[in-house]
């Protein structure tokens, strides 16, 4: 059995969609960012970065998105190109997310991060709407006219999903990339992916 510690919204959506989709057995062991589970000692046994996702496995935890949907993708044998081409362009849109536009969107939310004067709080968060419709142009310009990422449904499809989610809150205008709010509702539209944003609000 497979436990995914996640808290509601952030970046542990994508995980949680790719474990519904999968039809794997798991369960969600739910932490709270706002009381600060993430830095409790029996979280950090868990994950010393005291970030989240994590998925325990019966081989040990698993932290990073990126490795956990590899992980999914690969048990499950769905969610994940054959060719190796296809596979690594994948990967590549993984990494744009998780290396650039997740460290964009936390540059509001999580400046603090970064540096300890407020001015400088300020001034990283003022940058966010930029930095993240940059990372919307630059996702507008790979996507297909329609349907998937790859044309078939894959991982890189459910991470774009969860970080998809922020966008808007970040000022960005969606208006602006239409083949990426057209992706967003058809994520919006399976009923996997509507199950899992119930839950996360
Ligand atoms: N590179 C990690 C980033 C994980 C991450 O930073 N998660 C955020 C939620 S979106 C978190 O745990 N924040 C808690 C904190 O900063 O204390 C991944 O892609 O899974």
């Amino acid at each position: 059995m497979l436990t995914l510690y996640a808290p509601q919204g952030t970046v542990a959506v994508a995980a949680h969609v790719a474990l519904e989709e999968a039809g794997l057995p798991y369960t969600i062991h739910w932490i709270s960012i706002i009381q600060g589970e993430q830095r409790s000692p029996e979280f950090l046994a868990i994950n010393p970065k005291g970030r989240l996702p994590a998925l325990l496995t019966e081989y040990g935890h698993l932290t990073e998105t990126p490795a956990i949907l590899d992980y999914i993708a690969d048990i499950s044998d769905k969610f994940m190109q054959s060719d190796p081409f296809q596979k690594a362009r994948a990967r590549e849109l993984i990494s744009f997310l998780a290396a650039t536009v997740h460290v964009n969107h936390a540059h509001g939310p999580r400046a603090a991060r970064w540096s300890d004067d407020p001015a400088a709080h300020v001034s990283m968060a003022a940058k966010v709407t930029e930095t993240m419709a940059d990372s919307c142009s630059v996702i507008e310009a790979v996507l297909p006219n329609a349907g998937w990422f790859l044309g078939s449904y894959c991982i890189a499809d459910i991470h774009l999903y969860a970080v998809y989610r922020w966008f808007e809150g970040d000022g960005v205008a969606i208006a602006n990339y239409p083949k990426l709010a057209a992706h967003f509702a058809a994520m919006k539209a399976r009923p996997a992916v509507a199950k899992v944003a119930a839950l996360h609000g």
